[in-house]
């Protein structure tokens, strides 16, 4: 077999032939789809007469074509692996081809494939083409006319993008419904769904007055579980609306959950397809968590009818332009829908732990990568996440009101075409006046800028000095980097007084809280006037993707944590002074010296109990303590007994010390009130949670009994499984086990908390997590061809620190197994599943040694472009 090719973004040209119309026909059948195809095609004027058309095109079994109405002869077009090629064609006509597929033997997710009877399709990226002979590529945009032809009984449902305008009986028991979508859209935004579902409907007036229909399509058992996901989608519709002007274009909008799907949801022109996982809720099955990212995924694919679809990429290297983009917007619609600062804690904590992680390893990537060897491998944090952060870094350079005003040119300039990143910023440079070509570096640089800073204060002259060094390490294949352009929001507090002190640079008043722009590769910021010896707040607000290190001593943090204006920072400061104390705790780890808890750390947290607060879901994050992750990002090489003991040493510290404080924080904040995913009852959920997380740190009598109380009242899941959790992770086995048996048996039918029960199980301390992982994979609730199940189950368990890094290896074994299994069944999930083995440099020997052993292993087997890309990569 040759190997994989990649391709490069300079080798992008427009396409010779544009598709102006697609009408298509699908008669369903598991293992013999008839797909009729209409293209109606028209030279590009940029190129030449006479340039063959070149089709995409896998996995299809060609029955018929013709150009014009007259069939084709066999020397008149070629077939490959990847495609059709027709040598001569005129410069304006209609093809028509028929092809076969089968989509119940399609695993890989992409295309055509049944889940759970029910019929449904993935195109993003390049799954069109498993569905029939197209240029499936972006920057295609064309009308299409679709026919669905099906069992008038298992079927009963038949749909597609934009509105339904004919149906009808067929011979057979067959009946059919033709959608038509006027807007033109690329391949990757087709949708087809057909099953026995069952809708709920709502409706919403758009701003210029039109009255959208709005269904959510599920399996019969789950009408129940809708409601937020409808609520949400109003919110987001209205939000769109008075944030960026941005109104609904077709007069019915439909969601459908299915079972089977790789990703979260994906954004088809007037039919999003959404995982399960990413739309059911109810207060039984779903926790609070899952509530909040139900709200954040439908908003997203919402917002991408403008971002993305409206106006789209034109070719995949600018991926980021509508996911960076969105998920911007969703970002800051859930900021406004929820608590804001909480909500940007939570995406930063998770940003600084999982994408500096993928900025730092084999598989880093700029936001605009120049190659590929398998798209679906770039739906990254990078692309995403960090694509955010630059967008959101653009907002605050220019401010919301230049900000708004770009993209309404952006939407109005490129409304219908695919475009670039270049387009986008380049709306941004015109309305606002700025130059933003150093400010584009962040596109296509890959890393994590580190910034050294030093601060001084000098008593004479009421002087504040600060020194910033910024430096980019090298990624694969970017050896040398450039200084970038970072906005950072900072103020300066003052000891004395504990306030934001006002910032005067270079004679400018700048008010207590101001943005400084670093573009050297050093610069130094002189504040005047500073009237008392401040502790710098920088970084407010995460204001740029970067590490930024500053010689804080413990004091500094603890009055940072008391005093910063700025929440974010608050919240900083109290995992930055955890870290000093974990890093102590580590090291006496390895050095086989008695631990002591450093009691700065408990006063702190004493200090935190003791404020009264507003804002319960800040509390409650800033009594968590970094994750095992994060704190394993901070070493330089990963001792994982050391930070798992270090961390579990801090938690029974605080909570022996603080146990009365914790016991308080508990009851006074249970309640029996019904269940709403609103943000007052989520905030004091999750303190009380916090709180019940610490009682029973030290396992005794009454932290169990408050968690089994907790976990038999069976308020709602959020109560439940947290509870289910904290019972499970403990030694108690007596007590955990029934527990464990009894949800395990009362959600057998409900596979979404059976994903739960699954991870519930498998991230447990305890040495038993492996062979629970092995035993449960028989389990008939799960299977290797579901992709939630596996992230649930084995992702979970990769997760799991102590047991996935065993010394024996058999962790390592056991994902590499899976990912074998899966680069044949699925390609997409078995890349995605194999990252935590990518990062074995970072891990102390002999971990190193096993986890590139099993690369080795996995290299070994013929490969997919996918898991052949990410295990080059990890072991150049
Ligand atoms: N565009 C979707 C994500 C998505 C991407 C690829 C998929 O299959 C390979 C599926 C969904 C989003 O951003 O939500
Ligand atoms: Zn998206």
């Amino acid at each position: 077999m040759s190997e994989p090719q990649p391709t490069y973004l300079s080798d992008y040209r427009p396409p010779a032939y544009r598709v102006t119309h697609t009408e298509l026909t699908f008669d369903l059948d598991p293992s013999a789809t008839r797909v009729k195809a209409r293209l109606h095609l028209e030279r590009h004027p940029e190129h030449e007469p006479g340039a063959a058309l070149e089709l995409d095109g896998e996995q299809l079994t060609l029955k018929a074509i013709a150009i014009d109405g007259q069939p084709l002869d066999e020397d008149e077009y070629a077939l490959t692996d990847t495609g059709l090629r027709v040598h001569r064609v005129p410069q304006r006509f209609l093809l028509d081809t028929e092809v076969n597929i089968a989509p119940e033997a399609n695993t890989a997710l992409e295309g055509l494939y049944l889940s759970n009877g029910m019929y449904c399709t993935q195109c993003e990226a390049e799954g069109f083409r498993r569905i029939t002979y197209y240029p499936d590529r972006p920057d295609v945009m064309a009308t299409f006319s679709t026919t669905v032809i099906g069992d008038a009984v298992q079927l009963p449902i038949l749909l597609s993008n934009g509105n339904p305008v004919e149906r009808g009986e067929l011979p057979g028991g067959r009946h059919f419904v033709t959608w038509d979508d006027p807007h033109p859209k690329p391949s990757y935004l087709f949708a087809l769904v057909a099953g026995d579902l069952k809708k709920v409907e709502d409706g919403f007036t758009t701003m210029s007055g039109r009255d959208v229909t709005l269904q959510i399509w599920v399996e019969e058992e789950n009408l129940d579980k809708t409601d937020h996901a409808m609520a949400s989608l109003k919110r987001a519709m209205q939000w769109d609306e008075e944030t960026y002007a941005r109104e609904y274009d077709l007069d019915l909008f439909m969601i459908v959950a299915v079972n089977d799907f790789n990703m979260g949801a994906m954004e088809n022109k007037g039919l999003n397809i959404f995982n399960s996982a990413a739309v059911l809720t109810h207060p039984h099955t779903a926790t609070d968590a899952a509530f909040q990212q139900v709200e954040g995924i439908v908003a997203h694919e919402y917002f991408h009818n403008w971002s993305g679809n409206r106006v789209t990429c034109r070719d995949w290297f600018q991926l980021s332009l509508k996911e960076g983009f969105t998920v911007f917007r969703d970002q800051c619609f859930s900021a406004d829908t929820n608590s804001a600062p909480v909500k940007r804690i939570q995406d930063v904590s998770f940003f600084r732990t999982a994408q500096f992680a993928e900025d730092a390893g084999p598989t880093a990537h700029p936001i605009r990568p120049d190659h590929y060897i398998e798209i679906t491998n770039f739906y990254t944090l990078t692309i995403y996440e960090k694509g955010a952060q630059v967008v959101r870094m653009l907002s605050n350079l220019l401010g919301w009101e230049a900000f708004r005003r770009g993209s309404d040119l952006y939407f109005e300039r490129y409304d219908g075409q695919a475009v670039t990143i270049e387009d986008f910023v380049g709306c941004m440079a015109e309305v606002s006046g700025l130059d933003l070509s150093q400010f584009m570096r962040w596109y296509s640089q890959a890393g994590t800028p580190e910034i050294d800073t030093q601060g001084e204060y000098d008593y004479a002259k009421c002087e504040y000095r600060l020194v910033l060094r910024q430096r980019t390490p090298a990624t694969p294949g970017q050896p040398d980097k450039l200084p970038l352009h970072i906005p950072l929001r900072l103020g300066l507090v003052g000891t004395k007084s504990g306030r934001d002190l006002p910032l005067t640079l270079d004679g400018e008043s700048l008010g207590s809280d101001t943005v400084i722009h670093l573009r050297e590769e050093e610069q130094e910021f002189v504040f005047t006037d500073v009237s008392e010896a401040p502790v710098p707040s920088l970084l407010r607000g995460f204001s740029a993707p970067v590490k930024l290190r500053f010689p804080y001593g413990r004091e500094d943090l603890a009055f940072l944590l008391q005093h910063d204006s700025d929440d974010f920072n608050r919240w900083d400061a109290g995992q930055r002074l955890a870290m000093l104390a974990l890093e102590d705790l580590i090291a006496a780890h390895r050095n086989g010296v008695e631990k002591v808890m450093d009691t700065r750390v408990v006063e702190a947290f004493r200090g935190l109990l003791a404020t009264e607060t507003d804002d319960k879901a800040v509390l409650a994050e800033m009594l968590t303590l970094p994750t095992e992750a994060y704190i394993a990002e901070q070493q330089a090489l990963v001792d994982v007994d050391a930070i798992h003991a270090a961390r579990e040493f801090v938690k029974q510290s605080l909570a022996a010390a603080l146990r009365d404080d914790f016991l308080r924080l508990f009851e006074e904040n249970r309640s029996d009130a019904a269940y709403a995913p609103e943000p007052e009852q989520i905030a004091q959920r999750s303190l009380k949670n916090v709180a019940l997380a610490y009682l029973m740190a030290i396992e005794d009598d009454q932290g169990i009994e408050l968690a089994r109380t907790q976990f038999a009242a069976d308020h709602n899941m959020t109560d439940v499984r947290h509870a289910l959790t904290l019972l499970v992770h403990s030694s108690r086995t007596d007590i955990a086990e029934p527990a464990l048996k009894a949800f395990g048996e009362a959600w057998a039918h409900d596979p979404l908390v059976m994903d739960q029960w699954f991870s519930i199980q498998v991230t447990r301390p305890q040495p038993d997590a492996l062979e629970r992982v092995k035993f449960l994979m028989d389990h008939p609730a799960f299977s290797l061809k579901n992709p939630n199940k596996v992230r649930a189950l084995i992702g979970a368990f990769a997760q799991n620190r102590v047991n996935f890094h065993r010394l024996d290896g058999a962790g390592y074994r056991l994902l590499a197994d899976v990912v074998i299994t899966l680069n044949q069944l699925n390609p997409e999930i078995a890349a995605r599943i194999i990252t935590p083995l990518t990062r074995w440099q970072r891990f102390e020997e002999p971990r190193q040694e096993l986890m590139k052993a099993e690369l080795e292993r996995i290299r070994a087997e013929e490969l997919s472009p996918n898991v052949y890309e990410v295990v080059e990569k990890a072991l150049a």
